[in-house]
């Protein structure tokens, strides 16, 4: 007899580089997968999942009747619509059901309040044998990284949560994530629709590496790393062959592929990987690519490399000019001079686009922190742009224990039954301060982006603060917004077009060689 489909859920990103990761290494172990990518990504203001789009998938599983349903938890924010959808599946069909994710990984307990099993951590292995042992009718209580409640008739459950595998030390094992038209779905706008929707992108998504070496303090990426401690080394990078190898299918199989986005949390820096990577990319795929880098793993090696094999965009992490705030608060590092020099070196190796972050207008931040901050960004190499973020308060991760210790009461980045999606979205991005100073100062690093805008804010830093001044900084910084979104298209389009050139060069290139085979 056939063993039922294992049904895996994406919620709000329908790249979904982990599910993808469980579909392949399902798919290798002869289980038949169905994808659900349950609506499309949107990082400020994602809406809920509909009364009709949840229908749409009562449908989907009537019609598959998946023996397991694994539902993907990676964030704290859409929990609420995490639980909506567990809540259909159990009321109405009562198939077993996983919860995997950071979310999941992190907080065992309460996800086991919906889900009848929680998988911790990277779950290529861990999930293949749940799948086994559900499917097949087999114990499953020995299996590693499985969390679950035991249930002996006349006492109350216990939560059983069992160790960790170590971590796999060889990336390439794993293969890479699937992306193909068939049993995938997208669900959204109030419509299902069968494929893959991201054979339909301009962009594609991956990963190099696993892991962050750094321990942040309002980043999961900390609280992984503790709860690996003694499983094998956290960091890890897949060869430069086995990235090529993905992206050629993905150029292959994705018609009108014009981006790649390496999603390690830390770009690969080891100069002997670099060297391999950037010859690779530079014959083989070429595209422009877009990476998240660190100021402590910033080399003018590494990133000349880079930018010679296509690198467009990179985008660091700041997050305040204050050394106090970096150190102290958000327990970082680097020092401004270290954060000066991986400006210029990004700038002086010819990156298109850099993009700074930064964590303003918290609790912890006072008037002369973000006065440094202003400072620092006035000190950048240009040009740049910047993504200012308020911070948030995710749910376990240290940030929220410094906050207690300081007395702040911090909004915890988090949704669930009556905390709905949309506060918990506003919380992740943050507030207007209640401080016109703060505010001021706010204004002014926005204005920074600038030419101009940089000599006016430096006039104004040195200016006596008086209401007329700090109400013109305001009007001038929202006056700019407009400006800065055209500054982003035009460098997206900039982007695809050279992205088109390259495309077309190459085909020219391949045509030629069909026509004159042997010749120069
Ligand atoms: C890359 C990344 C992104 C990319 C995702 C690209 C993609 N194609 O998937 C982008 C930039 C789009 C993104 C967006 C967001 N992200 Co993000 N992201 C990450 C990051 C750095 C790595 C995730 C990743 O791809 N890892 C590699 C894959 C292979 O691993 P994985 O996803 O963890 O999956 C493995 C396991 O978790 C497990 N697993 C996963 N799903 C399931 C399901 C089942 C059933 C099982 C059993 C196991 C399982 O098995 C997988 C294979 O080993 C993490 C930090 C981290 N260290 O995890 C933050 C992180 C997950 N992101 C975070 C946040 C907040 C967001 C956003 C909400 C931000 C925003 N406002 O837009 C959105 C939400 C996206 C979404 N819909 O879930 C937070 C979540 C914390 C929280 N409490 O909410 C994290 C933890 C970072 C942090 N600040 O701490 N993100
Ligand atoms: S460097 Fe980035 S990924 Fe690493 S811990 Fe800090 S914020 Fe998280």
């Amino acid at each position: 007899m056939q063993q039922r489909p294992v049904l895996l859920i994406a919620f709000y990103n329908k790249k979904a580089l982990g599910v993808r990761y469980l579909e392949r290494s399902l798919a290798r172990a002869g289980h038949n997968v169905i994808v659900v990518f349950m609506k499309d990504f949107n990082s400020r203001a994602p809406e809920p999942v509909t009364k009709k789009e949840l229908m749409l998938l009562r449908d989907l599983v009537s019609e598959t009747d998946p023996g397991l349903v694994g539902l993907s938890v990676m964030s704290s924010l859409y929990l609420d619509q995490v639980i909506a959808v567990s809540r259909l599946l159990r009321d109405e069909f009562g198939i077993p059901q996983v919860w995997g994710g950071v979310y999941a990984s992190m907080f065992p307990e309460k996800s086991l309040e919906y889900a009848d099993f929680v998988l911790r951590g990277e779950c290529e292995e861990a999930i293949v044998e749940l799948a086994d042992a559900v499917l097949g009718n087999r114990d499953f209580r020995q299996i590693k990284n499985l969390a679950y409640k035991t249930s002996s008739r006349g006492e109350s459950p216990l939560t059983v949560i069992n160790e960790l595998r170590p971590l796999c030390e060889d990336l390439d094992r794993l293969g890479y994530p699937m992306f193909s038209g068939k049993n995938k779905y997208f669900i959204d706008g109030g419509r299902i629709s069968p494929g893959d929707p991201m054979l339909n992108s301009i962009s594609y998504e991956l990963s190099a590496s696993r892991g962050c070496p750094f321990m942040c303090s309002f980043c999961s990426s900390a609280n992984l790393k503790r709860m690996y401690a003694g499983k094998g080394k956290f960091v890890r990078f897949r060869s430069p062959t086995s990235v090529i190898n993905e992206l050629s299918e993905a150029v292959e199989n994705i018609k009108g592929l014009k981006i790649i986005h390496f999603w390690d949390e830390i770009f690969p820096d080891d100069r002997v990987w670099i060297d391999d990577f950037a010859t690779q990319y530079k014959s083989n795929i070429g595209l422009p690519f877009v990476i998240w880098v660190h100021p402590l793993k910033t080399s003018e090696y590494v990133i000349s490399k880079l930018a010679d094999a296509g690198l467009y965009k990179a985008v660091m992490g700041i997050q305040s000019g204050s050394q106090r705030i970096r150190s102290h608060i958000f327990h970082r590092r680097e020092t401004r001079e270290d954060i000066l020099k991986a400006s210029k070196i990004l700038t002086g190796c010819g990156v298109r686009q850099i993009t700074y972050d930064f964590m303003l207008r918290h609790p912890f931040e006072s008037e002369d922190d973000i006065r440094q901050t202003f400072e620092l960004c006035a000190e950048l190499e240009r040009p740049f742009e910047l993504q200012l973020h308020g911070l948030s308060f995710l749910p376990g991760t240290d940030i929220t224990r410094i906050a207690e210790k300081h007395g702040i009461a911090a909004p915890i980045s988090e949704s669930g039954p009556g905390k709905p999606m949309k506060t918990a979205f506003q919380t992740y991005w943050g507030q207007k301060s209640g401080s016109a100073m703060i505010n001021f100062w706010y204004s002014l690093i926005y204005m920074t982006q600038f030419g101009f805008g940089l000599r006016i804010a430096r006039c104004f830093s040195k200016a006596r603060k008086t209401g007329i001044i700090i109400g013109i900084a305001s009007l001038l910084s929202k006056l700019l917004r407009p400006a800065a979104a055209a500054g982003r298209l035009y460098k997206k389009a900039r982007m695809l077009a050279a992205a088109y050139i390259r495309k077309y060069v190459a085909s020219r290139a391949d045509r030629q060689a069909l026509e004159c085979p042997g010749g120069k």
